[in-house]
């Protein structure tokens, strides 16, 4: 398969680093404190290929030896969850020093197949985006849009059986694998998308109408238990505490998530230096920052997308 580059992605993905600090339109972020906290949803979730990608600033991971993991999203049902995500914290036992993501899939009963991608460790207290994708055979893990493992799963995924639910902040519904930190710009979907493809959205909020988008958390409600997922299918969560304490609190959000759709040089407007850019990447082009709408053309629709976000960000 020909990959096409666009190196224009790395460097508004560069220019966004630069600038998060400068720009404040991230809106909010949910907080989970790591013992009570999560969101579910009852939606179905059952897919061939997946996506699943999160900005995470982790605090704590429970080290019992018994269970180091803290989950970010899993769909299914007790032990038998179709698919995990989430963060492993190292080293067990303790002190925490730092966490690597994993990704798992079941394909049936007591049948799995998991990536632990150790070799990525981050930090804590620290905004890292976390994406894994598997397409029926491969599953592949980024860090930060920097492919950082690649494992040939060659199984399908579950379908989750009945009953499934889809947890933000633990590794499946009932468990006591709490995630503790916080969250922002939740994505789940129904293809393996490609580097390209995600590095191209990490950085700013989507439209919902990209294709292949299975839910869209992006955490911007800042009251409430009602997560919107802002994509079609309406695949809403629900922030629920499973045992005695508050689990989750709005934030201001601090992650690097506060670029306006269609400023594309990063530098807090949208504005003719951005048109000139979208124009300059006319025609087919899969993952270029000009696509905004993920269709892997550059045209007319993502040039009138460009210009209705004209001006400076919103306050959100
Ligand atoms: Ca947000
Ligand atoms: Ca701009
Ligand atoms: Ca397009």
């Amino acid at each position: 398969m020909r990959v096409q580059t666009c190196p224009s992605i790395l460097a508004a993905g560069t220019a966004a680093l630069l600038t998060a600090n400068a720009i404040h339109a991230s809106g909010f972020a949910l907080h989970f404190d790591g013992i009570t906290g999560e969101a579910i949803s009852a939606a179905n979730f059952d897919v061939a290929q997946i996506t699943v990608e999160s900005w995470v600033n982790v605090e704590t991971v429970n080290l019992d030896p018994c269970c180091t993991f803290a989950g970010v999203l899993t769909w299914g049902r007790d032990w038998d969850a179709a698919w995990e995500f989430g963060v492993v914290g190292v080293p067990a036992g303790g002190p925490l020093e730092h966490v690597y993501p994993f990704f798992k899939i079941n394909w049936g009963k007591n049948g799995s197949a998991s990536m632990l991608s150790a070799d990525a460790t981050f930090d804590l207290n620290e905004w890292n985006h976390i994406a894994a994708t598997y397409d029926g055979s491969t599953a592949r893990m980024y860090l930060n849009g920097e492919l950082v493992d690649e494992v040939q799963f060659d199984v399908p995924i579950s379908n989750g059986g009945d009953g499934a639910i889809m947890s933000i902040g633990n590794n499946f519904p009932g468990a006591s694998e709490f995630f503790g930190g916080t969250m922002d710009e939740v994505r789940i979907w129904n293809i393996a998308r490609s580097q390209q493809q995600i590095l191209q959205t990490m950085y700013r909020p989507l439209l919902g109408t990209e294709p292949g988008l299975l839910a869209n958390y992006a955490l911007n409600e800042g009251e409430g238990k009602l997560l919107h997922d802002s994509s079609s299918n309406a695949k809403h969560a629900v922030i629920v505490t499973t045992r005695n304490g508050n689990g989750t609190s709005w934030v201001v959000s601090t992650s690097p998530v506060d670029l306006k759709i269609g400023d594309l040089n990063g530098n807090g407007i949208v504005d003719t230096s951005d048109l000139l850019i979208l124009l300059g990447q006319w025609g087919p082009c899969d993952g270029c920052a000009g696509d905004l709408n993920g269709d892997s053309v550059v045209d007319v629709t993502d040039m009138l997308i460009l210009l209705g976000n004209w001006g400076t960000p919103d306050a959100e």
